[in-house]
């Protein structure tokens, strides 16, 4: 055992399904009733971007009805009382981690509470419904907005912040993903590579479990709040 200072956490879709927010692969295999393909890439929104701005109008409006669970709480708790260096890297864009009250928090693929002008580039917050053409916050101008979301084929946010933090990290925790998408998939690699132990807490195994020095299989609301005061008395991994 040794001691840890600096924390890296990947979340994924499965820290909010205890919330009621869907994964992203559900036993058919489709999303919300779509096709990955035909709602999460630039060239969806191209060919239709009316069910594009239907699918997360939908999901935008849905975070109205649903809130963070324990295994959010938990991290936030972390999140307040680790000494030190922490940082969240979700892959969801839902606004359960912020809501939660982390900080030390980056969306990676985008917010689902977040616009993006086509035409001045601006981001803004957003949580209304973009399928009408609302005008941009920033520029006014009307029609011009797409959702803040990373799609497939498109360059994930701050990854120079990422990889910098997972090179300085002791531990390196991964929860509720399936380690289906890349680059965050590869993410365990990088730190298990820097030094880092590391930890998977997943409801089954993920695709990339045999990276980890530790798997912890469950549900994240039972798994993760025993898992914060472990590290917060013991800070041993
Ligand atoms: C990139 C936002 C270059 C959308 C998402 C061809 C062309 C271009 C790119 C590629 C290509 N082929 C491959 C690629 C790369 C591609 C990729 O990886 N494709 C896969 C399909 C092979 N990646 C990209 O395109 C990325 N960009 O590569 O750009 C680049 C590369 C490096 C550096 C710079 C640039 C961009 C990908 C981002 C796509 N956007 N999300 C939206 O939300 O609308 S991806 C989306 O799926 C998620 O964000 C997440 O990243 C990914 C996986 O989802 P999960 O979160 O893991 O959820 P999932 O349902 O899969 O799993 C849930 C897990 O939870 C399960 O394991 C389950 O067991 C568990 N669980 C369930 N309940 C619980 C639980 N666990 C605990 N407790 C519970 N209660």
């Amino acid at each position: 055992m040794k001691d840890i200072q600096n924390i890296v956490i990947l979340t994924g879709a499965g820290i909010s399904a205890e919330s009621g927010v869907a994964t992203f692969r559900g036993p058919d295999g489709l999303w919300e009733g779509h096709r990955v393909e035909d709602v999460a890439t630039p060239e969806a929104f191209a060919r239709n971007s009316e069910l594009v701005q239907n699918f997360y109008d939908q999901r935008r409006a849905r975070l109205k009805t649903v809130h963070p669970n324990a295994a959010h709480k938990a991290l936030a708790k972390l999140d307040a009382k680790w000494p030190g260096e922490l940082l969240l890297v979700t892959q969801n864009v839902d606004d359960l981690h912020d809501r939660a009250g982390s900080t030390r928090l980056l969306h990676m693929h985008g917010e689902l509470n977040s616009a993006w002008c086509l035409a001045c580039d601006a981001r803004s917050p957003f949580e209304g419904e973009m399928a009408e053409g609302p005008a941009c916050p920033h520029c006014h101008q009307p029609g011009r907005l797409r959702p803040d979301i990373v799609w497939f084929g498109e360059m994930p946010y701050q990854m120079e912040r990422i990889e910098r933090a997972l090179s300085r990290c002791d531990l390196f925790v991964s929860i509720g993903t399936s380690g289906a998408v890349y680059p965050a998939a590869g993410f365990v690699q990088t730190a298990r590579y820097n030094g880092a132990r590391t930890l998977e807490m997943n409801l089954d195994p993920s695709e990339g479990s045999f990276h980890f020095h530790e798997s912890r299989m469950g549900r994240a609301g039972d798994l993760v709040p025993d898992w914060v005061e472990e590290v917060l008395s013991h800070g041993l991994c």
